[in-house]
């Protein structure tokens, strides 16, 4: 069997960069040289070979480990890091936890290098992100269904890393903290609305990973700001 390369379990901290929103030279000189642990190519729509190649050929002047999220079959473009497969396991359409990816699978199975590909277990908790629209999510509101999700991605599913993600808003720390105590082997990552360095070193008190996306866009000191915050909370 192979073996996973599990990179992504040194993380403490990622940023997230959409191929399909621009970024400047200098702000991305910025977040390649911030100490980050690693840049996360990725978005949920627009995202196409060209705009990732592109992104990646910038992101690539830099030593910083690059990976790539596979939302679309269009965009799988080799010479990443590391790759990983979204499965949106609050979903209620089949398409998007496994139907889409098997689709890829036909065209690319045989090309995809295995033991840096992982696959991530989404749990889309903002319902009125471009994310939950797209993929029919609705956010478990009770504890009881958080932790079947929460069951179902580390116990049954056995994936190695659970996503909580709240795409543009901060999300509930109580359910990052409850989802910390549920999980026995899968990775944590957490992201949404960390645009202060505050928010990230809360997020970070409990997730694996903290990832910062639309910050970068909108205010990049303070998004920069978040790498030395996740940094700090993580040691203590
Ligand atoms: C998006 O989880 C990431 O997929 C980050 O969220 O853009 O809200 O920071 P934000």
């Amino acid at each position: 069997m192979q073996q996973q390369s599990a990179i992504y379990k040194q993380w403490k901290h990622a940023f997230k960069l959409d191929p399909d929103r621009e970024i400047s030279d200098e702000a991305l000189d910025a977040v390649c040289m911030s100490g980050t642990d690693a840049v996360i190519v990725g978005g949920s729509s627009g995202v196409n070979y060209d705009n990732t190649v592109e992104l990646m050929s910038r992101i690539r002047r830099y030593e910083v480990t690059c990976a790539l999220e596979v939302s679309s079959e269009d965009a799988a473009v080799p010479g990443f890091d590391h790759y990983f497969i979204p499965l949106v396991l609050n979903t209620e359409h089949a398409e998007w936890l496994t139907g889409r990816q098997t689709r890829a699978l036909r065209r690319f199975g045989a090309f995809i290098p295995w033991e840096q590909t992982t696959a991530e277990g989404y749990l889309i908790f903002n319902d009125g992100s471009e994310a939950a629209r797209l993929t029919g999510s609705q956010a478990p509101h009770d504890a009881e269904s958080i932790t079947a999700h929460l069951y179902m991605a580390d116990r049954l599913m056995r994936l190695p890393v659970v996503y909580i993600e709240y795409s543009g808003m901060f999300g509930d720390m109580e359910i990052v903290r409850r989802a910390r105590a549920v999980l026995t082997q899968a990775q944590l990552f957490y992201g949404g609305g960390i645009d202060t360095a505050e928010k990230a070193a809360q997020a970070a008190k409990y997730a694996n990973t903290v990832i910062v996306g639309n910050a970068v866009y909108d205010s990049l000191e303070a998004a920069l700001s978040t790498v030395k915050a996740v940094h700090d909370a993580s040691l203590v």
